[in-house]
């Protein structure tokens, strides 16, 4: 039987040991928590740069969010433990610490909440977190009821381990007048300057409660004891110690004892965060920590993170599909482009495409980011590797490596922009620079963005790679200034065609001229260069070697650069076969389809550190779905809507119960990877990352609507032409374009030899919608052969 089941809007998991790391997420503006199904949590906020208010037992690198986060005994969580008093025996829920098999488990992940119903000893608990729209803050609502038939004595107790945040300084105490534990700390420094820096960070971590406790600790390994972790001594005893925690490891730990009659329950709400001092702690008790307050809270966050969700509905044969789409892929998309992955400097590419996905429904903000991404730009042309965000912010990371690809997105992303609104008025509107005075339009800019790629390119015609392009860590292939990158050759050509169409538009014939002759240069190029007999080649080293081919072991065929020529035009008919049979030969798995193969096992020097990775994850050859989404939208581009449904399908996880267990993750989210080598390690392939940060989301989003449904905006209006899979033979689209409200049924009709569409009852020629008039209400009906 399967352990997940979906329910509008919400995905179900009935056991904590089936997908032990099945996950859900909740943000805001200001923080994001991930919380596994078993009550393991990773919680970030912004002060500016991110930071965290619960971490680990020693002491933690500030990094990127990983994937394939490993979990372990004292890993950071939210945790209640439930004694009975009478015969002494506990567990916990949502599962760990003590991991006792529960009678009765659910995980539940919904919009704005993540909810836990465990049953064990006769007790029912139930658990709800929740954010508010802008406070760094959780909002915990418990409750516990009596479900047997004997009246109960209990002790519950609340446990959140605060961690090792300071080798300068921590210390913990309950407050009974802000009814808190709080753990404090300095966050260690050592320059003069960082004292100065630092004096707004947030080093306190509070717990506030609603319900006076019966009994308190802070001293983290007090309380744990020689009994650990499931079954502490602090709860071995009667009555937890009231003590502190003086350069001792805080946690917040209370004891609540309960007289419960059969049928009885009680409720208690918490607040858990990050505080600068006690005058902000007691702030937020008098705005959040009220029955009413809490209620606002929820009901305010839920419609913060469901916006935009009523701007695509799918009613099609497959309900797990309509799932997705109708309730998580919107929401998906809503995460990346409100908050940038919650950085201050988003790596160019990823700001650009995380924006695109706003197009569909929140166009002004893709509008504003475009404008933004180009005040950066550099005098030559060039875009940098980061965008800034806040004044006060720096390029961090993989942003000081410099990649090379950051120009293709404007135009890449900008078409998805102007076909969805028709916006363009965009092209006229002046940009002036971050720092300096200049000012240039944003068609100039994006025309020398256009020109600085036409140029970065070696005497045989292809784009210098350097450090990295869209592969980050392909950073060795081009570091002595020579290598060359195939991907970005063929992505340049299409970028400079979708420019061109653009200048052509505009009657601007002579750039129009300039940018397509640069683009057909670099697909001649391509083709003498890096055609391979049946697909193209990776890219060429420093040293002149061509990778990515027939006769490399490891590497041999990668997939955006044959996703990217189909696009840019670079291959005729006959290599676009041999393309897509070779890439379902030597790629595809049940899981996705990988982005090369054989993954590496070895470093290849002259490649980069992606070969270090290990083989079948993140870029060494995984279901990498960033990648995959090129290649799914590229088929649809050449009308291989089958192909392209079946690799779109795979992306989200389930329905089968094996498809769930293999993957390990609830299908509320797309994940950045799923394992690959799928030849080399058959065990573990199809592993979810559990990564929420993809550029997946705005390219399935964008596929799902301009590929398979076929409701692609463009100039004059939307033009109806869907690429249904074969065995679908009618579905139901509600989607919004230019503020007009599209109902749109499809059906097959065996007489029918062309796709027909009728607009109110009325039949359109060309199968194009002319622009629609906001707030009006049209029925369109798709009859297809
Ligand atoms: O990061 C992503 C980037 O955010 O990797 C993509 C790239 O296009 C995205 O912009 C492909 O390389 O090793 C690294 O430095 C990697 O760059 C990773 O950090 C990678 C992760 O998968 C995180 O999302």
């Amino acid at each position: 039987m399967t352990p997940v089941q979906a329910d509008q809007g919400r995905i179900d998991l009935l056991s904590p040991t089936a997908m032990p790391n099945a996950c859900g997420f909740l943000w805001n503006r200001s923080m994001m928590i991930q919380m596994n199904c078993r009550g393991f949590a990773t919680a970030q906020f912004m002060q500016p740069e991110p930071a965290k208010y619960t971490t680990g037992p020693a002491l933690e690198a500030k990094t990127f969010m990983q994937p394939e986060q490993p979990y372990y005994a004292h890993h950071p969580g939210r945790f209640f433990y439930f004694k009975d008093e009478v015969t002494g025996e506990l567990f916990s829920a949502p599962h760990e610490p003590v991991r006792a098999e529960p009678d009765k488990f659910l995980f539940s992940v919904g919009q704005s909440d993540l909810c836990w119903v465990v049953e064990k000893f006769g007790l029912r608990v139930t658990l709800r977190l929740t954010l508010p729209p802008e406070d760094v803050a959780e909002l915990w609502e418990v409750s516990v009821e009596n479900i047997s038939e004997q009246s109960r004595r209990i002790s519950f107790y609340p446990y959140m381990p605060f961690g090792y945040r300071s080798w300068m300084n921590q210390s913990g105490a309950y407050d009974s007048e802000l009814g808190a534990v709080l753990g404090r700390c300095i966050t260690p420094y050592q320059k003069v300057e960082q004292y100065f820096e630092n004096m707004h960070l947030k080093d306190i971590a509070y717990l506030l409660h609603d319900r006076q406790p019966d009994a308190w600790e802070v001293n983290q390994n007090l309380f744990e004891g020689e009994g650990g972790l499931r079954y502490p001594d602090g709860i071995a005893q009667d009555s937890l110690s009231n003590g502190d925690a003086l350069y001792e490891t805080p946690a917040a730990i209370l004891q609540y004892r309960l007289a419960l009659k059969p049928g009885q329950s009680e409720t208690y709400h918490f607040v858990l965060g990050p505080a600068l001092d006690e005058a902000e702690i007691r702030s937020v008790r008098e705005r959040l920590l009220t029955p009413d307050a809490f209620k606002q809270a929820q009901a305010d966050y839920h419609r913060y993170v469901t916006q935009g969700q009523d701007h695509l509905k799918v009613d099609t044969p497959d309900p797990e599909f309509n799932q997705f789409v109708n309730h998580w892929l919107t929401r998906q998309v809503f995460y990346h482009g409100d908050v940038n992955r919650l950085s201050t400097d988003p790596q160019t590419r990823n700001y650009l495409q995380d924006n695109m996905g706003l197009s569909y429904f929140k166009p002004e903000v893709t509008r504003a980011a475009f404008m933004h991404a180009l005040s950066q730009q550099e005098p030559s042309g060039a875009m940098p590797d980061g965008i800034l965000l806040r004044r006060d912010a720096e390029l961090k990371y993989i942003n000081q490596v410099p990649h090379t690809d950051h120009c293709v997105w404007l135009p890449v992303c900008l078409r998805a922009y102007l076909d969805e609104t028709g916006d363009y008025e965009l092209l006229d509107e002046v940009v002036r620079d971050w720092e300096g005075d200049r000012e240039q339009s944003v068609f100039v800019r994006i025309s020398n963005a256009m020109r600085w790629l036409a140029e970065a390119r070696d005497e045989r015609g292809l784009s210098y790679i350097a450090q990295g392009d869209w592969c980050d860590p392909m950073n060795m292939v081009g570091y002595k200034g020579q290598g060359v990158s195939g991907w970005l050759s063929v992505a340049s050509a299409w970028a400079l065609n979708l420019w061109a169409d653009i200048c052509a538009e505009r009657q601007e014939t002579a750039l129009e001229q300039e940018f397509r002759t640069a683009a057909a240069d670099i697909n001649q190029a391509v083709n003498d260069h890096l055609w391979d007999g049946e697909w193209y080649g990776r890219g060429i080293t420093d040293d002149n070697v061509t990778f990515g081919i027939q006769s490399d072991p490891e590497g041999r065929i990668y997939l955006n650069p044959q996703s990217w020529a189909m696009l840019a035009g670079t291959c005729n008919e006959e290599q676009q076969q041999a393309m897509i049979a070779a890439a379902e030969r030597e790629l595809e798995t049940p899981y996705g389809i990988q982005m090369f193969a054989p993954a590496y096992t070895a470093m290849r020097d002259d490649v980069g550190r992606v070969t270090q990775k290990f083989p079948g994850s993140a870029e060494n050859g995984s279901v990498y779905n960033h990648a995959a989404a090129f290649y799914i939208y590229a088929l649809y581009q050449v009308d291989e809507g089958d192909r392209a449904w079946k690799l779109l399908r795979q992306m989200i996880p389930g329905p089968d119960a094996e498809d769930y267990l293999r993957r390990g993750q609830l299908p509320v989210y797309i994940p950045n990877y799923y394992r690959g080598a799928w030849r080399q390690h058959p065990r573990t392939a199809g592993r979810s990352s559990h990564l929420f940060n993809t550029g997946t989301v705005a390219w399935y989003y964008r596929c799902v609507v301009e590929g398979l449904l076929g409701l692609k905006g463009e100039r004059g209006g939307l033009r109806i032409s869907p690429s249904l899979p074969g065995d679908w033979n009618s579905l139901q689209v509600q989607r919004t374009f230019r503020g007009a409200v599209f109902d749109v049924s499809y059906r097959r009709d065996s007489q029918c030899t062309a796709v027909t569409v009728h607009l109110d009852g009325t039949r359109l020629e060309d199968n194009l919608i002319p622009e629609p008039r906001a707030g009006q209400h049209y029925q369109v009906q798709v009859t297809l052969p």
